[in-house]
Formats: C-alpha cells, structure tokens, sequence
C-alpha cells in the first residue's frame, strides 16, 4: 500500500516535468554590429626640394629635381659654396631612414685627363641635418682627399640617414670644390652627377 503510494507519486512528477519540458518558453534578444571596419596600408612618399643653383630652378616638395648642386664655372681651388637638397616624408606612415646613392658621367673634352674630374671634384663640406657624415665615403682612388668619385664608389654611402617624423624638412647640404692640384687637362671636362635617394621603412634595409 505504502509502495503503490509512493509509486504513484513518482509517476505524477514525472508526468508534471515531462509536461514541464515540452512547454515552449520565449526569450527577448537584441543584435548590434560593428561595420565599416577597413585594414589598408599606410604609404611612405619621399618629397625633394632644392635651391636655384647653376643655371636651374627652385623646386619645391618634387618626387624628382633637378640641378640642385653644382658649378658651371669651377678653376683650381673654387668651390661650388653650400648647396642644399631637403628630404621630407609627406606619406602617411612614418620611415626609419633615407639613402643617398651617387652616379656621375664624366666628359672629358680636349686633352684627355687622367685621372678625371670627378676624382678632383673634392667634397669640402658634407653633412646631414647638420651633422658631418662625410666619414661615410672611404677614399678608394688616386687623390688623397674625398671627392664625387669616391661616393660613387662606394655601395654604401650615403645612408641610415634619420628620417622618421612625417611633413618634416631633413637638409643635406654639400660644398664641392674643383681641388687645387686640379691641371689644365681638366680645362672644359665635367661631370654630371645623379643623386638617387631612397626612403627606407626598417633599419633593417
Ligand atoms: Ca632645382
Ligand atoms: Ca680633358
Ligand atoms: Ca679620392
Ligand atoms: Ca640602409
């Protein structure tokens, strides 16, 4: 009697929760989202300025320019007077350091020269935001002092020079001179030299 009591108890329990699990139950919600979410790439954008020198033009903020150093009327022992080309990021991501890579095409007009004039052209004066890094070229020719030909020379003149603000100007200024030692075979020759600066994102390059 007591157990048949029990018995039906369990089953009516059961039966309630069993009611229980198949009833439906409703839940309020509300969804949000985040969009529009861009990932694009940053730019470093190299812009070059110059001084009115030697027959050419002011430039401002160019990609390129041109005759920014130079001298149409060297002798033994003048020089060309500091000369300045700026280097500034206008890109929209900061850089760690620009290079200066130098080519130069020597003429040599009338008597042949040996050596020639872009081993006389003797770099007097070098720096870069007004620090003297004309320890970055070695002489490797034939005159004893450091000239345009040595930078050409050299793989790896000019560089790890600090350009890591944006929309700010960076000055290297050069004074040349034509050396003293410089004879008269070199009389009408010249050189016309190319600065090729590169704007480099890591130390690493
Ligand atoms: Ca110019
Ligand atoms: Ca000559
Ligand atoms: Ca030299
Ligand atoms: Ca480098």
């Amino acid at each position: 009697m007591f157990n048949k009591k029990i018995l039906a108890s369990a089953i009516s329990i059961l039966t309630a929760l069993s009611m229980m699990g198949a009833a439906t139950f409703a839940y309020f919600s509300d969804t949000g989202t985040s969009s529009n979410n861009t990932f694009s790439t940053g730019t470093l954008d190299l812009k070059l300025s110059d001084e009115a020198v030697n027959g050419g033009t002011l430039e401002t903020d160019q990609n390129s320019v041109t005759s920014s150093f130079g001298s149409g009327s060297l002798v033994p022992g003048s020089c060309t007077g500091n000369q300045t080309l700026t280097l500034k990021n206008t890109g929209t991501v900061p850089a760690n350091h620009a290079e200066v890579h130098l080519a130069n095409v020597v003429t040599d007009n009338g008597t042949a020269a040996n050596p020639d004039i872009d081993k006389f052209l003797r770099i007097n004066l070098l720096t870069y935001d007004t620090s003297d890094i004309i320890s970055q070229i070695a002489n490797s020719n034939s005159t004893s002092f450091i000239d345009l030909a040595d930078w050409a020379a050299s793989a790896t003149a000019l560089d790890n020079l600090a350009l890591a603000n944006l929309g700010t100007d960076h000055l290297l200024v050069m004074d040349v001179c034509l050396d003293s030692t410089a004879g008269d075979t070199l009389q009408g020759d010249s050189v016309v030299s190319t600065f090729t600066v590169d704007l480099n994102q890591d130390s690493s390059q």
